[in-house]
This record gives C-alpha cells, structure tokens and sequence, in this order.
C-alpha cells in the first residue's frame, strides 16, 4: 500500500518565538544566540535576517560584520522546549504516528488517517491553522509517499506553506533540485560528488550507476543513490516505539588472527567509530561500552564499563581501549566488538552548529569506508546470539562473558 506521509518545519522556530513574545520584533531582522555579546553562534535568524545572508550557526560576530543592524535576542531553550511539546500535542491529535524528528520538526504517518492526497492536504491545512491559533507560529508542511520527499518537499514549501508531491510527480519534483537538498547530504559529500562525477543536481545524480557511488561513498552510496531516485523505505518511528532501542553494537572479525597491537588499535578505533556514528543517527547517547574479544582458539571475552553519557568517537575510542588493555592476555585475536547499552536519547541540542554535526558525520563515514574484514553493523542482540553460539570459555575477573 503506498504510504501519505507529512513532515512539518516550523519557520524560523526560535526567531519567530521571540517575535510573538516581543511584538515589537515583528518583521524586524532578528538572530537568536545564546551569547549576544559575540562569544556565540547564531542558532536561527528571521526569515528578515536571512535576505542579509545571515545563516545559523553563523558566528555572532560573521553575522555583525555582514549585517550591522541584526538585532540579537538571548534565546530561551526551556520555551522552545515547552512550545515544541506543545506542539507534539497538537500533531498526535492528527495522527496516531508522530516521529519528533528535531525540537520543531515531525514526521506524520497520515496513511490511515487520509484516503488520498486531497484528504491529506487538508489534515496539513487543518494542523497549520492549528498550530497558528494556539502559538501564532508559522509552520510548512510537505506531503508525499515517503518521509525523504515529505522533507524535501517542505524545505522547498518553505515560509509558511504545504506541498503535496504525489508519487507521479516526484521525479520531476527531484530532477530539478541541488543535490544539496537531499537531507543528510553535507558540503563535503556535495564537493566529492562534484569533484568525482561532476554532478551538482538530482537530475545528474541519477545518471550514476549504484556500483560508481558504492565505490565513493560506501554503504553512504546507496543512501545518495536511493535519495536521487526518490526511495526511502523507512518508516515514521512514533515516540513510543523509540524507546525500545536497547543497544547498538559493531563486530568484526579480522582478516588473519593478529596480535599486533597497532592493527587491534586501528580496528577498535573504526568500531568505537562506526558504533558512534550510529548513536548520531537516532540521536542517542550510551552510558555503557562493551567491548568483546574473541581469541584464535575461539575463546570469548566481553568487558563492560559504565562511562559518562556520550556519542563522540574519541571518548568512546579510548574507552573502549582501556577495556582492552584491562583483559587482553597477549593471544591472536579472532574478532573484536564494541557495543553501546544503557541509551538515552540527547536532549535537543540548542544553539548547536547543526553543520558541524553534519561535517562530523560526514567524517564517520569516511572512517567507515576502510574495509575492515568482514565488518557487520549490527544490533547487539544479534550480535550477541552469535557469539553465544561460538563461545567456548567463560571469563573471569570482572568481565562478564555473553
Ligand atoms: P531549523 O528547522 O533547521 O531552522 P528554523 O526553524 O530556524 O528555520 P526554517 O524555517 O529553515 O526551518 O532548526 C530549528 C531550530 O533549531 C532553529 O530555530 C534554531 C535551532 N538550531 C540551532 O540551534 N542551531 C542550528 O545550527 C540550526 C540549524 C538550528
Ligand atoms: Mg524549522
């Protein structure tokens, strides 16, 4: 059955905030930071600002220097957290599936709720108006036959609109875009398509074999390839199914047995990294690494530790190493895993440059391109199944064997 699904973006979210509070900024060109005495980054600016060219995650300062007469207001996380709950609260009203994607961001599973298009349009016209009465906020919202089109089909609604792109139109809706408009796709990934395939919009893209990205971009090359092609299978995840999310882990078992230490390094390093990546993903946080190893005779170990709550490569790396060194008993090893347990998902993070995050992501994936043997990205639980099945000795100490 082909799914309607919405994505809703409020515009400017934290600007047109502090319009409404302080009428007297209305149409004013405004940035939001959390320092305005210069020591911060813009974390929006009105729809005023930007014709000014001011962007979030724009140094204060940068900002100042483009456009002199910015106005800056200290910005309030707990309001915006408090508004966007509110909003939640709108949205389940509409549909039963609401996947908060960000702090003014959802996904609205409306295939059951709407028969067609037409019904949809008007579930977005109705939640808009919504939203409008209770918060005076604008918001846009795009609808389409999958949460990939949905968000780029409000980005592109964007202030203060709807659009609905059927499954039909889509292609056309994708060929004449950026590449850069396909959500996840960052400076770095946009220069390297450029650079290696000459490519700058989705109507190019789609001319690139599946293999040439894969050898680019890795596993990363067949997200780029399905975007291009309008595919996304995932589905609206709703904030009560989230929580079932227990752990997420990353195995791999080496080419030959080694125990040369720089090699286990290197490997634990892409583990801790890929397993990181993945945490950035879904937007969690882990507060328990487990590290496993398992030696040339088969023999399989697994030590954990409780650690401050993180997603960051270079803490959870030199963890993980740690734990290493704590049990490693100087034989060949098999197979090396880390996994993250006790997860939580991250507060919204506030006046955060979002590109940077993206740049850091990018650079996971990189990371995640050298092949390392026969590298399995998994959850744990399966993980652990088969480690159970192979496993022969039982350790000691205060490592607890899976
Ligand atoms: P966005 O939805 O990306 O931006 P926006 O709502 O301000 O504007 P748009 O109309 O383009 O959707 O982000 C939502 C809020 O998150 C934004 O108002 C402020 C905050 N934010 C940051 O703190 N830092 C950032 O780098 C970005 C991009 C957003
Ligand atoms: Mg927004």
């Amino acid at each position: 059955m082909e799914k309607i699904i919405a994505h809703i973006d409020m515009d400017a979210f934290f600007a047109s905030i502090e319009q409404v509070r302080r009428p007297w900024l209305k149409g004013k060109p405004i940035g939001v930071t959390n320092h305005p005495d210069g020591r911060s980054v813009i974390a929006t600016a009105s729809y005023e600002a930007r014709a000014y060219g001011i962007k979030s995650g724009m140094p204060v300062k940068e900002a100042l220097k483009l456009f002199p007469d910015l106005i800056l207001v200290k910005g309030d996380a707990n309001l915006y957290e408090k508004i966007s709950d509110g909003i939640y609260e709108i949205l389940i009203k509409y549909a039963p599936n609401v996947e908060r994607f960000s702090i003014d961001e959802a996904f609205l599973d409306l295939t059951y709720k709407a028969k067609d298009y037409e019904e949809a349009r008007t579930i977005g016209i109705n939640i808009k108006k919504e939203i409008f009465e209770r918060f005076s906020l604008p918001s846009t919202i795009g609808i389409s036959y999958n949460k990939l089109v949905a968000k780029i089909a409000s980005k592109e609604a964007k202030p203060n609109g709807l659009l609905v792109v059927r499954k039909e139109e889509a292609d056309h809706f994708l060929k004449k875009l950026p590449v850069s408009k396909i959500p996840g796709v960052g400076k770095k990934i946009e220069e390297a398509l450029k650079k290696k395939f000459n490519v700058e919009t989705i109507e190019q893209l789609q001319k690139i074999e599946l293999n040439e990205l894969i050898k680019v971009f890795h596993t990363y090359g067949v997200f780029i390839y399905n975007a291009a092609h309008g595919i996304d299978n995932s589905e609206v995840i709703a904030e009560f199914e989230k929580e079932e999310e227990k752990s997420v882990g990353n195995s791999t078992t080496l080419d030959f047995d080694t125990d040369d230490i720089e090699i286990i390094k290197g490997v634990l390093r892409r583990l801790s990294s890929n397993v990181c990546y993945r945490l950035r993903l879904k937007n969690l946080l882990t507060e328990r690494i487990t590290l496993t190893i398992r030696y040339e005779d088969f023999s399989t170990f697994s030590h954990s530790k409780n650690i401050p709550k993180t997603n960051l490569d270079s803490q959870i790396y030199s963890e993980v190493l740690n734990l290493f060194f704590e049990i490693y008993n100087g034989q060949k090893v098999r197979l090396l895993g880390v996994t993250a347990r006790h997860l939580s998902h991250i507060p919204y993070t506030l006046f955060e440059h979002h590109e940077d995050k993206n740049e850091k992501l990018a650079s996971a994936i990189d990371k995640a391109r050298i092949k390392m043997g026969d590298e399995s990205v998994s959850y744990a639980n399966s993980v652990n199944l088969r480690f159970r099945l192979a496993n022969k000795k039982i350790s000691g100490g205060n490592s607890s064997a899976l």
